[in-house]
């Protein structure tokens, strides 16, 4: 067998070592991590928790700040809000920008308890911060003690994964819903197509894209779904962000969502014991929302996850590689596990075969495009997922050789967005956060 992986000594590995920390540090704004100096110049919320993964291991310090400081802009119902704005970035520089989501305006956020400041967006994204704080923690525990981390973030990420599990449980069956195809950090997935199909889009021409003066129109998402998204998030804001009141006209479970804070939930329960809390009520949690996955969102002839769309009181049943992320929560059945694999392997996402890394929606989809974002191509947090995911699942080898093929693939492609899953050719932005931060937890 081809020995693949890249041992942390060789040339290679100092390389790309050496590239991500660059990359790392260049994007660090002294408070957190920006994903892209081009497209996304403010802090996103799971972007920081994949950034302070990788963080950990170069300054744990960091690390925590990362989290505390998208912690400060927590809304009083307990959600992390999916943006939190940098004040001195122009406001023409990234849409929607803070006077689209009037977060601090009376009247506005205030009913869900925005903070004054600063200013945030008022949707959220997929919960991989209580695993975040908990991994980070681990890198260094004396700094984490002695700053009081665990203490200080636990009851702030309590009241997130609660937000979640209570205010966002809108089909009732144990899971949270996304309201907004931006919740899923999967913007255009083709599983949003179905769910998305009644809402009408805003009027043309009523916004300007930013996305497009950096990003090649044929690697983003359409201008029609631009103008549904921006439709749904003014119906959220327009009633307040509150949960009981809006209309929700998009609300789906996301297998990929839910499996996050499943592991969230568990990452919770550890924390909770390391600093004396009762782990009890996380645990039992953690199972419920597994048997709701499971009986939810799981589909044995498909061999995958996918996502419900509450709406329509129906499965959308478009294979996106969401739908094996669940591999990364603990305590799956033997076969679902075994299926999962099956299909991550198979000719349908290829893994080792036909692709060196994941493809975000299945090769033989009706929808596949290679180059489209969350339409196809590779995706590093993904595929950070899926490997770790692996190796939960007793497959050691499939994750060294997927590791190995991201190693490759985020130094040739100086730490790109994401890759063509068929040529690893690089698309969207170049040094790009979670690509440099996922490289070094790789390595280390
Ligand atoms: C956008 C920042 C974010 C990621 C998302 C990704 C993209 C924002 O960028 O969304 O404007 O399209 O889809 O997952 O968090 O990196």
């Amino acid at each position: 067998e081809q020995t693949s992986t890249l041992h942390p000594l060789t040339p290679d590995a100092i390389s790309a070592y050496d590239g991500a920390c660059h990359v790392l540090l260049d994007n660090w704004t002294g408070s957190s991590t920006i994903p892209s100096h081009s497209l996304y110049p403010h802090q996103w919320s799971w972007d920081s928790g994949f950034i302070a993964i990788g963080q950990r291991h170069l300054s744990p310090l960091r690390a925590q700040q990362e989290l505390e400081t998208l912690l400060a802009a927590q809304w009083g119902d307990g959600r992390i809000p999916h943006i939190v704005f940098h004040p001195e970035v122009p406001l023409a520089a990234y849409f929607p920008s803070p006077d689209f989501w009037r977060s601090t305006t009376a009247g506005r956020g205030a009913g869900a308890g925005a903070p004054t400041a600063p200013e945030t967006s008022g949707i959220v994204q997929p919960p991989i911060h209580a695993l975040a704080a908990w991994l980070v923690h681990q890198a260094d525990p004396d700094t984490s003690q002695r700053r009081g981390f665990l203490v200080r973030v636990y009851p702030k990420l309590a009241a997130w994964q609660r937000y979640l599990t209570e205010r966002r449980d809108l089909g009732g069956h144990g899971l949270a819903s996304i309201v907004h195809p931006w919740e899923s950090g999967m913007d255009n997935s083709p599983s949003w197509d179905q769910p998305l199909a009644a809402v009408p889009p805003a009027a043309p021409g009523s916004f300007t894209r930013a996305d497009l003066a950096h990003g090649a129109p044929c690697d983003r998402p359409t201008d029609l779904d631009y103008r549904k998204y921006v439709r749904l998030a003014l119906d959220y804001r327009d009633h307040g962000y509150r949960d009981d009141l809006a209309p929700h006209p998009f609300a789906v479970e996301d297998p990929a969502f839910n499996a996050l804070l499943i592991a969230s939930e568990h990452a919770l329960a550890e924390i909770a014991m390391e600093i004396g809390e009762d782990s009890s009520a996380h645990l039992v949690r953690a199972e419920e929302c597994t048997a709701a996955l499971r009986e939810r969102l799981w589909d044995e002839d498909a061999g995958q996850f996918f996502s419900f769309d509450v709406r329509a009181g129906s499965r959308v049943r478009e294979r996106s590689a969401a739908g094996l992320i669940p591999l990364i929560v603990p305590g799956l059945p033997a076969p679902v596990a075994r299926a999962l694999i099956d299909t991550l392997t198979g000719p349908h996402f290829g893994l080792g075969d036909i692709t060196a890394m994941a493809p975000s929606y299945a090769l033989t989809g009706a929808a596949f495009d290679a180059s489209r974002y969350w339409r196809g191509p590779a995706w590093f947090n993904v595929n950070w997922l899926l490997e770790r995911g692996l190796r939960r699942y007793g497959q050691p080898r499939r994750a060294a050789a997927l590791r190995a093929a991201m190693l490759r693939a985020a130094v040739a492609s100086d730490f790109t967005e994401y890759v063509d899953p068929y040529t690893g050719a690089a698309r969207g932005s170049r040094d790009f956060g979670w690509t440099a931060a996922l490289t070094i937890d790789l390595l280390a």
